[in-house]
């Protein structure tokens, strides 16, 4: 029997293993979570090495398999240059994993160019998170003190299917009327709400300067708060004021009186938060998105206050760690910046090589994927074949490498496209620690023995480095030595591990960071003092609504937009082979409208072709009459002509490089038979 954490979200719920028998340990879990175990005993898991032979992948020995993408990496770098060499990593990967990933790229790769999904995921949320606090952790307070609001604003996310144990700690306001839901779509979320704002996808920001006009107006901003505790306020009021929310109605379809019950509703509570996920974050206006929901939460005078605050929901099971330990195209470890002097010194020390020799900021996620220069990629834990925007171009893109690696648990979509393929273990198969969406770091202890043939992806980084002539204990394989070498790395920095030691984890103490000391208790709430900044203040930051970089038009008059149901797992990857969640939900399809659907000639059923500027997707209708007639709704995580990426647009956020994912203009037909 060994204690544990579920494989998938970042709610990172405890679990009991007996063998490969899963047990919840506290709290819930969810339909996922209860049939994880059967990933670990999939008949379709990877246990060999598959080198591409002829055209054909074909089982190989792993010297032969770390041989020939050792060798093909010289070659790349010799005849084209590091740069021609990228790395793309999961934030579903450990912070050992992350981290040595990170190093691997700049140190024994020496390229600029690495990046991971974790950019499809947080990246917008962490971009304002950054300008408001001069700190980005999602919740920066433990995810229990949400039991005591009597008001919740939950803005794009759907955590009854996409983190259901999350919502017993909205019982209280769920209970006492005051759970506010924005959600295009009326998700089983939403029906559990006091109140549902139903915006058009991609006028989130109107919608919250709407409600921003409305605190003001009917006297409820917090002058004394805003006072001492922000800079900024008047920049943004000068924009805000001009978003009436009869106006707002106008453009984001919410009634003006729905925007003063919202405004009257937070006002009014003793304790609110205002939360937000990839609904509201994932456009190409993103960064400035989730900055109008922080500025609404910093006028309400609710970050920083215990019992109340702003907070943005983690996705995956180590998004926090995920970002802050390096595998990102502009950062080191401990969430320093690769462009800090003092930052690459630090590190740079750490890992024993000259400041000057580790490489600059490389390229985003999707611009790291298509980039026309690119001879060579090496994937980590993601299936970017399924889950990155404009798939379509992303795959043809990728299948013109001259060496594709993908190190993975099972044959994923990208996998099945690569030269090589490593498999790794999982989970419950090695030790690791993982960072939550509080910011507390987590023990998975390794509880079962990996299949014969496994090994994990700290072993493949380490026999890579060693072959690229790398010194051996420089790419350790122990996890705890890794650990060690991550709390070293990260000392000093934002997302301070120093004080996190394995030993401390396994005794139960529930660590937050900053840890700057293994004598430091942890820092479960920040900002109660004072905020990140230098100045300690936090900062309004002014922005202003835009709407889609694709706005419906005459040819593509609906909006299309994408997300999870609760049975499947980000690309399908893991959920789609466990036979539980593939007979409860076995197909892709769109949900549209009855009336817009008839228009299109479309009956319950039927299979569509719903199709933007750049690809069409086929998949079966399903008539769902609480949707908004302007709007069409796919999940993500079906592969082939099901896929709901192949229609997404990529224009990316200027500051965080977040694409489009939430919003897109389509027409929807009957598929051609
Ligand atoms: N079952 C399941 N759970 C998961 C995951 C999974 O794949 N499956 N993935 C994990 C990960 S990595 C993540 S990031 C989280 C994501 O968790 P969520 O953010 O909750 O999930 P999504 O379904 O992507 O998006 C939430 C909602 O945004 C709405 N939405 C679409 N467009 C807009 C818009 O313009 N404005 C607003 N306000 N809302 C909009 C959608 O209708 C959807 O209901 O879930 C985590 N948990
Ligand atoms: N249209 C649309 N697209 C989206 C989104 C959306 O809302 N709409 N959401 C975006 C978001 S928020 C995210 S997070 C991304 C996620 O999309 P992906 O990055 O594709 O995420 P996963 O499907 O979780 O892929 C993880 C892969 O790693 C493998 N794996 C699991 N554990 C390990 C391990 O320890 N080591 C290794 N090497 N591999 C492992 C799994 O088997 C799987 O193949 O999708 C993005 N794409
Ligand atoms: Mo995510």
């Amino acid at each position: 029997m060994t204690d544990t954490h579920c494989p998938y979200c970042a709610l990172q719920c405890g679990m009991r293993l007996t063998g490969t028998e899963v047990a919840p340990r506290g709290g819930g879990l969810c339909q996922k979570g209860w049939t994880a175990g059967r990933l670990l005993t999939s008949p379709r898991r990877l246990s060999t090495p598959l080198v591409r032979v002829d055209g054909e992948l074909r089982p190989a020995d792993w010297d032969t398999a770390l041989d020939t993408v050792a060798a093909r990496l010289r070659d790349t770098i010799a005849a084209s240059g590091p740069d021609a060499v990228g790395v793309f990593g999961g934030g579903g990967l450990t912070n050992e994993k992350a981290y040595l990933l990170g190093k691997f790229a700049r140190v024994a790769l020496g390229t600029s160019q690495v990046d991971y999904n974790g950019r499809f995921c947080m990246s917008s949320a962490a971009a304002a998170a950054n300008r408001a606090f001069g700190v980005d952790r999602g919740l920066p307070f433990p995810v229990t003190d949400l039991a005591d609001a009597d008001v919740v604003l939950l803005v794009g996310a759907n955590p009854a299917e996409t983190m259901p144990p999350f919502l017993q700690h909205l019982r209280r306001a769920t209970a006492s009327g005051g759970l506010v839901v924005v959600d295009p779509r009326r998700t089983p979320t939403a029906e559990q709400a006091a109140l549902h704002l139903q915006p058009a996808p991609g006028t989130d920001l109107a919608l919250a300067l709407g409600i921003l006009h409305a605190v003001v107006a009917d006297g409820h901003l917090r002058r004394d708060y805003v006072a001492a505790r922000t800079s900024g306020f008047d920049a943004v009021w000068r924009i805000a004021a001009a978003w009436w929310p009869e106006r707002v109605e106008r453009v984001t379809g919410v009634a003006a009186a729905d925007q003063r019950r919202a405004a009257a509703l937070l006002a009014g509570a003793r304790n609110a938060y205002v939360l937000t996920a990839r609904g509201t974050e994932q456009h190409a206006r993103g960064s400035d998105t989730a900055q109008a929901w922080l500025n609404l939460a910093l006028a309400l005078g609710l970050p920083g206050r215990l019992g109340s605050g702003w907070g943005c929901l983690t996705g995956q099971g180590n998004g926090q760690g995920g970002r802050e330990h390096g595998q990102k195209a502009d950062q080191l470890p401990g969430y320093r910046k690769l462009t800090d002097p003092a930052a690459r010194a630090h590190v740079a020390g750490v890992w024993g090589v000259d400041p000057a020799a580790l490489p600059g900021p490389g390229r985003s996620a999707y611009e790291l994927l298509t980039a026309a220069d690119l001879r060579a990629l090496l994937v980590f834990g993601s299936n970017p074949a399924v889950s990155a925007p404009r798939a379509g171009h992303v795959v043809d893109r990728l299948s013109t490498l001259d060496l594709l690696v993908v190190a993975d648990v099972v044959l994923s979509e990208t996998a099945a496209m690569a030269d090589v393929v490593f498999p790794v273990t999982q989970w419950a198969e090695e030790t690791g620690t993982m960072t939550n969406l509080e910011g507390r770091v987590l023990m998975r202890e390794q509880a079962v023995e990996p299949p014969d043939g496994v090994r994990s992806d700290l072993a493949v980084l380490h026999g890579l480095a060693t072959r690229l002539g790398q010194p051996a204990a420089r790419f350790p394989v122990e996890p705890s030595a890794v650990f060690d070498e991550l709390r070293a790395a990260s000392k000093g920095g934002i997302a301070d591990y120093y004080g996190v030691t394995y030993d401390r984890l396994r005794s139960g103490e529930a660590l937050h960071w900053p840890v700057p000391s293994t004598e430091h208790a942890g820092t479960p709430r920040l900002f109660l003092d004072a905020f990140g900044h230098p100045d300690g203040r936090a900062r309004f930051v002014p922005v202003d609504h835009t709407g889609p970089a694709e706005p419906p038009d005459a040819d593509y008059p609906l909006l299309a937009t994408t997300g999870r149901v609760l049975q499947h797992y980000q690309s399908g990857a893991q959920t789609r082979r466990i036979p539980e969640l593939t007979a409860a939900v076995p197909d892709g399809y769109v949900e549209v409208h009855p009336d817009t659907a008839r228009h299109a000639g479309l009956a319950d059923g039927d299979l569509a072709l719903v199709e933007s500027r750049r690809g069409g997707a086929t998949v079966p209708v399903r008539f769902v009459p609480s949707m908004r007639t302007d709007t069409v709704f796919l999940p993500f995580h079906f592969p082939g002509d099901r896929r709901a990426n192949l229609i997404t647009n990529p224009a990316l956020d200027p500051v965080s490089r977040m694409p489009e994912f939430k919003v897109c203009a389509v027409r929807l037909t009957a598929a051609p038979s």
